[in-house]
């Protein structure tokens, strides 16, 4: 029976946690919500400086990695090649991490920090339209693709490297718990990577669904209302289940290679059609500001206003921390899939991949679509912000696309690639959920457990869609999420036990981190000496001789009267 395959705690444990979470919201909603938005704030504000401060050590830990021996390991057997080329690695990769929620803050974050700026700055300043699409950059750049790729580090290790056949989040923790990851703390961290996830996954949906249903009313004139989302959600589901039911070489393949096209040629049509010098201008601008103000950033806290005579923003709960948490609990569940995508590679190469792709992919959205928006702003042509604030983000958006030439036929594909964004995310995370509740994965999960979890990722959302506590669950997921914050450091610290002792153990290991490397390269810049061609006369020889000789005149005239 292939259904001994299933690890039936981990499977019940995460459908009953959710239900008892669901339930009493179900129940008694305003209780319910009342709980968990204590629950949300007392841990954003005073965990908040914990969160910051993981989320940059990990960026840190990955750069280390990267550039040390245990960089060096091949996910595979040696020899062998990357099981995706580059482009469809990267496709899949930014897909399954990012879902329409980059359609929709890509379009409208800069809006919300033009009013509400960081650093105390004043609102609609010149510096706060410089932060304005700068913001954006940091919340999904570098620190965030280092959240989701550290736990592929150990996942990947162990499933190619020491080759076993599992892919869960527990597994990974094996060299610190031992046998425990067999018990009930293993069962319990798969549960709580799962419960994050379908919430993560719920505030994906929340965001996403008005969003669509915004650009279909547009299309069609039909009312924005529940009857509409259902059927949405009901599309949305039918083409991820499809694709998550075909599996990884075919449908999500696939799927993810779609929503790369369109997305290029979207963001390649605003960028030419749009103010491209402005466009070019503020992003390289962008670039420029975060850089500077990369570690302000990363740990900005605004710690004094909580006790003078000072307004408190709440900018960093708001919005770094909230973003690190809602990255947080997606990342183990990415973490499995750039694992599961990357054979072939070097360790080094999936981390730096991952940052550099990742970060470059966000890039492109922010400042291109983003900019066209502060751009309509800036010149009066449309008021983004107007719209914003009286009828909502959704629309704000679509009408932002809505400005562009051939406007109906834009919003359509904008729609679209909405839709397939939000596929390409949920088939991959109904694919991990299903193998993160299998004992062992051969090659890939069964299918009825990927169709299971792919209808259960958008069962609960829609419940809670009917009674209006979608919210709730989103708030709730980042809560939920909090031990995760710990699991993570579990996971990097589980990576370098196992795989330095390995390289440590190897009778083929021959130190070349760069710091013991310098014979090597001492080497090789004698080796690329000795290969430079003969030297000729050019036409700068004329000059160096001219000097050569002024010194040599200049040192002749030189009185020797040093001693006296
Ligand atoms: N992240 C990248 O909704 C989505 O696009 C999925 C969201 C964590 C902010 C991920």
């Amino acid at each position: 029976m292939k259904n001994r395959l299933i690890d039936w705690p981990t499977f019940l444990g995460a459908f009953i946690l959710l239900l008892i979470i669901v339930v009493p919201l179900v129940v008694f909603p305003e209780k319910g919500t009342e709980y968990v938005d204590v629950a949300n704030s007392f841990i954003t504000t005073n965990f908040g400086v914990l969160y910051l401060l993981v989320a940059l050590g990990i960026f840190f830990f990955l750069i280390y990695v990267a550039i040390s021996d245990n960089g060096r390991v091949k996910l595979g057997d040696a020899g062998e090649k990357p099981e995706f080329n580059n482009f469809s690695w990267a496709g899949m990769l930014f897909c399954a991490g990012i879902g329409s929620s980059i359609l929709y803050w890509g379009t409208i974050e800069w809006a919300y920090y033009y009013q509400g700026p960081p650093f105390g700055i004043e609102p609609g300043t010149k510096e706060a339209i410089a932060w304005s699409s700068t913001y954006g950059i940091f919340h999904w750049g570098p620190i965030a693709w280092a959240i989701y790729t550290l736990p592929a580090l150990p996942m990947a290790y162990f499933y190619y490297v020491r080759k076993k056949p599992v892919l869960k989040v527990s597994e990974a923790t094996r060299p610190l718990i031992g046998n425990k990851a067999d018990g009930p703390l293993g069962t319990l961290i798969d549960v709580l990577f799962m419960f994050g996830l379908l919430g993560g996954a719920g505030t994906t949906l929340a965001l996403g669904t008005p969003m669509i249903a915004e650009g279909i009313n547009y299309l069609t004139g039909l009312p924005v209302n529940m009857i509409m989302k259902t059927l949405i959600l009901a599309l949305v589901t039918a083409i991820f289940a499809i694709s998550a039911y075909s599996g990884l070489r075919k449908g999500i393949k696939v799927l993810s290679d779609v929503n790369l096209w369109l997305s290029i040629f979207l963001l390649a049509f605003v960028f030419v059609v749009g103010p491209t010098r402005f466009i070019s201008e503020t992003t390289t601008n962008s670039i420029g500001l975060l850089l500077d103000n990369f570690f302000h950033m990363s740990t900005w806290t605004e710690p004094y206003n909580r006790l003078g005579p000072y307004d408190r923003t709440g900018f960093p709960e708001s919005w770094t921390v909230f973003y690190w948490a809602w990255w947080l609990v997606y990342a183990p569940f990415v973490g499995l899939f750039v694992a599961k995508i990357s054979r072939g590679r070097s360790i080094r190469q999936m981390i730096m991949g991952t940052i550099i792709y990742g970060s470059i992919g966000s890039l492109l959205f922010f400042g291109i679509i983003g900019n066209y928006g502060l751009n309509l702003q800036l010149t009066g042509e449309f008021d983004v912000i107007n719209v914003l604030n009286e009828q909502g983000a959704p629309r704000a958006i679509i009408e932002t696309i809505g400005q562009l030439p051939f406007a109906w036929f834009m919003i359509l594909v904008f729609t679209v690639l909405a839709i397939i964004f939000l596929a390409t995310t949920f088939d991959s995370s109904s694919y991990i959920l299903a193998s993160v509740v299998q004992k062992e994965v051969e090659d890939e999960p069964l299918r009825w457990n990927r169709l299971f979890w792919a209808f259960a990722l958008c069962l609960l959302p829609l419940t809670l869609m009917f009674l209006g506590g979608l919210g709730t669950l989103q708030t709730a997921a980042i809560v939920g999420g909090f031990p995760l914050l710990f699991i993570m450091i579990m996971l990097g610290w589980s990576f370098m036990k196992a795989s330095s002792g390995d390289i440590r153990n190897s009778e083929h290991y021959e130190p070349k981190t760069f710091a013991l490397n310098y014979k090597k390269i001492v080497e090789r810049v004698r080796r690329r000496k000795k290969k430079k061609k003969p030297k000729q006369k050019g036409p700068v020889d004329a000059h160096f001789e001219e000097e050569e000789k002024d010194k040599d005149r200049d040192e002749d005239d030189q009185p020797h009267n040093d001693r006296e």
